[in-house]
């Protein structure tokens, strides 16, 4: 997304929100939220890790959400190689924020486009409607689009608290309507080496 277009989510989403603001009050979440966005589909050479991620917009009521959502944030629309991620704000979703540091992810993988978009979207509804009770251990969630398989993957702060990551586990697949087994790996592991171990499943 260029610099041009998201100016222009920006004024349209306040927009909206404004002009639905002016009949009932906007619904504010307990909560401010971040989209972010990261086009890794023409890498420059030699570009660092992050060098293409960009915050998109921050906002803390239902409207803003729906009308970002449903404008722009749908992982379908990416290409190949892009992420989309909605974090709570102040927190940056990299391995390298203090929040994140310590942490780790769960990953559901989808080769269907309309069940990663509906997954992503019940995944931030439930994040954003404060669903998980290991709340304060969630960071944010990323969508990927990549050429193998696209991918969700649930962030957290404490990947040591076994049980907390297993709560906010079973609750995810609840969410998602995910049946089959899902994984828990350590930035710290995804730091060291390329093919990461799962530690933790559910
Ligand atoms: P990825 O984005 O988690 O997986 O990390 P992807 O792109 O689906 O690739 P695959 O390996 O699963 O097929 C890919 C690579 O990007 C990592 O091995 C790191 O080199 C780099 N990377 C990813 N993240 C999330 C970070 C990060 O937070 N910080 C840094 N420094 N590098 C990262």
């Amino acid at each position: 997304m260029a610099t041009s277009e998201a100016a222009t989510v920006t004024a349209t989403a306040t927009a909206t929100a404004t002009a639905a603001g002016t009949e009932t009050q906007p619904h504010k979440l307990e909560r401010k939220w971040t989209f972010w966005f990261d086009n890794q589909s023409k890498p420059k050479q030699g570009a660092a890790w992050g060098t293409s991620l960009r915050k998109v917009y921050t906002f803390d009521t239902v409207e803003e959400f729906w009308c970002l959502y449903d404008q722009i944030f749908k992982p379908s629309r990416l290409p190949i190689n892009a992420d989309f991620h909605l974090f709570k704000a102040g927190i940056e979703p990299k391995w390298e924020d203090p929040e994140c540091a310590s942490g780790g992810k769960w990953s559901v993988t989808s080769n269907r486009k309309a069940i990663l978009d509906n997954m992503w979207l019940e995944t931030m509804m439930a994040l954003i409607g404060e669903q998980f009770d290991e709340a304060d251990e969630i960071c944010g969630v990323v969508a990927s689009v990549r050429q193998r398989q696209d991918k969700l993957a649930l962030w957290t702060k404490t990947a040591a608290n076994e049980a907390a990551q297993m709560g906010i586990g079973k609750k995810w697949k609840e969410i998602i309507d995910v049946t089959d087994r899902i994984t828990y790996s350590f930035h710290d592991d995804s730091r060291r080496e390329r093919s990461v171990k799962s530690r933790y499943n559910v």
